[in-house]
């Protein structure tokens, strides 16, 4: 038990929140907060087509689809990212429909997927909170806690940002991060 808080801990260390535009993070991998037909939409999606560019939404037609829960990649074309690792979020119904289990998927998945392809350093949005409902508070604790446990369990990504769009989305992933810390043996 102790062994596992411990690994938890380091796994806690390697999270950093930041706030602003993903779009101009300088990472191995940012994460679109995606649909299933994988087509550009509005939201974090639409700011990352734009800022790769029409080729991002030809790669993405040519996967075709990717399940709720699920996570697929592309190249980052205009993007100073390499890659977009396309994750797709539940659709928010009220929370007694596996929300929380299919959101928690959509991180693993991300960072089972940055592992396998050898990415060192990777951001997220707050996936599912814009447009599909998701509330923030909720989705922030599913978030670190889905990120802290996939991260001890493997060496990649060294580094996971949690970028968060707005004041408010960032003090709930700092605080989220916080209380686990404070649950862990240093
Ligand atoms: N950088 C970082 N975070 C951002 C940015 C940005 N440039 N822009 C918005 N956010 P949303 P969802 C935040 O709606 O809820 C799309 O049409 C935003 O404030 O982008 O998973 C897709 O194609 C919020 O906290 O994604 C899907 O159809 C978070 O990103 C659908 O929306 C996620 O909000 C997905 O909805």
């Amino acid at each position: 038990m102790a062994e596992a808080g411990a690994s938890l801990r380091r796994a806690l260390e390697r999270i950093t929140v930041v706030e602003g535009d993903i779009t101009t993070l300088d990472v191995e991998a940012i994460v679109n907060a995606a649909n299933e037909r994988l087509a550009p939409g509005g939201g974090v999606c639409g700011a990352i087509h734009r800022a790769a560019g029409p080729e991002l939404a030809r790669a993405c037609a040519a996967i075709g689809h990717c399940a709720t829960g699920d996570a697929v990649i592309t190249p980052g074309f205009g993007l100073k990212a390499r890659s977009v690792i396309h994750a797709v979020g539940p659709i928010w119904h009220g929370g007694e429909v596996g929300e929380d289990s299919l959101l928690a998927s959509a991180y693993r998945r991300s960072l089972e997927l940055a592992a396998e392809k050898g990415i060192a350093s990777i951001a997220f949005p707050a996936i599912s909170t814009g447009i599909y409902g998701f509330p923030a508070e909720r989705a922030a604790a599913v978030a670190v806690r889905t990120v802290a446990d996939t991260l001890a369990r493997q060496a990649l990504p060294e580094r996971v940002l949690l970028c968060c769009f707005g004041a408010a989305s960032a003090e709930l992933h700092r605080r989220a991060l916080t209380e686990l810390m404070a649950a862990e043996p240093p």
